[in-house]
């Protein structure tokens, strides 16, 4: 996947966020209640005006675009709405790990880091900018994660697991006939934590980022490769949200044994800090409520 725009885009916003003042201007999650926190009902009035679809998990924001979507490798015949109703599937499942269609009580908080700090934006790249750079999320530090449609192949029945994997020891590589919306729900999930909790943040000196430069130092991991691919734009801070989640999609198909001793550690710190380890590709049940 040529993820080089997206992230080009990541740093530009990373760097607006830091040179912000952190507690200026949080987005004040309504957990559905309504008369609450009229920055947020702003926000909502336009996403609304300025997205085709819109749904709301406890101030958890997901948009999406009608455009069809485009990518040569996505599954013939999909639809925008099918991968927008399948993000609020994935997100609904992450934060309903015990499939009673209710947030888990440990999830929670992953809830209201996920409304502080982020949306979800599906659809063609012109339109995930033109969310993302909204003064509505930049006012508030909300940082745009997407799934661009005309970028990224999005593969029907794709389900996380029957693929075998010897090692991992590349920032390249993914699953055979991968559904990248998986993967980048997961990092929004992840992105959401940085931005909340430093233990789980991905700069240095932080856990995940320490595992990852000692696996790079070990010669067991490479960035480089990947790094060349996208004009040195390959900064250490994305790569760790992607080395997250190859060892997350790894332990998922069952194939963990296949981790190295620092990847092993990042799992375990994983699991320790809550981050959901599963997701129920068939799940049916929706969290939240659907706005447009
Ligand atoms: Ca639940």
């Amino acid at each position: 996947m040529a993820k080089k725009t997206l992230y080009s885009f990541l740093i530009l916003i990373g760097i607006f966020y830091t040179s912000c003042s952190k507690n200026e201007e949080l987005v004040v999650p309504d957990n559905g209640t309504s008369g609450t926190g009229s920055s947020n009902n702003t926000l909502e009035e336009y996403l609304k005006a300025n997205a085709d679809y819109v749904h709301n998990i406890n101030g958890f924001y997901i948009v999406g675009s009608a455009a069809a979507p485009g990518s040569p490798e996505t599954t013939p015949g999909t639809t925008a709405k099918e991968i927008f109703d399948h993000s609020v599937r994935l997100f609904s499942s992450f934060l309903d790990q015990d499939n009673d269609g209710v947030v888990d009580e440990d999830r929670k908080q992953l809830n209201t880091y996920l409304a502080n700090t982020v949306l979800f934006i599906s659809g063609p790249l012109s339109f995930v900018d033109k969310i993302s750079m909204s003064s509505q999320l930049t006012s508030k530090n909300l940082y745009g994660m997407s799934m661009q449609t005309d970028n990224w192949p999005y593969v029907k029945n794709y389900d996380g697991k029957g693929w075998t994997v010897s090692t991992l020891n590349s920032s390249t590589w993914r699953p055979n006939n991968f559904n990248a919306l998986w993967e980048e729900v997961f990092h929004t999930i992840t992105e959401a934590y940085s931005r909340s909790d430093n233990t789980l943040a991905f700069t240095p000196g932080a856990k995940f980022r320490q595992l990852m430069d000692a696996d790079i130092a070990a010669g067991t991991y490479d960035i480089s490769e990947q790094n060349a691919a996208e004009n040195g734009n390959y900064d250490r801070v994305t790569a760790v949200n992607e080395y997250i989640h190859q060892i997350w999609a790894i332990n998922f198909a069952g194939q963990d044994a296949a981790l190295n001793s620092y990847q092993k550690e990042a799992l375990q710190f994983m699991k320790d800090n809550k981050i959901p380890m599963t997701v129920n590709a068939t799940y049916n049940q929706t969290i939240g409520t659907q706005i447009k």
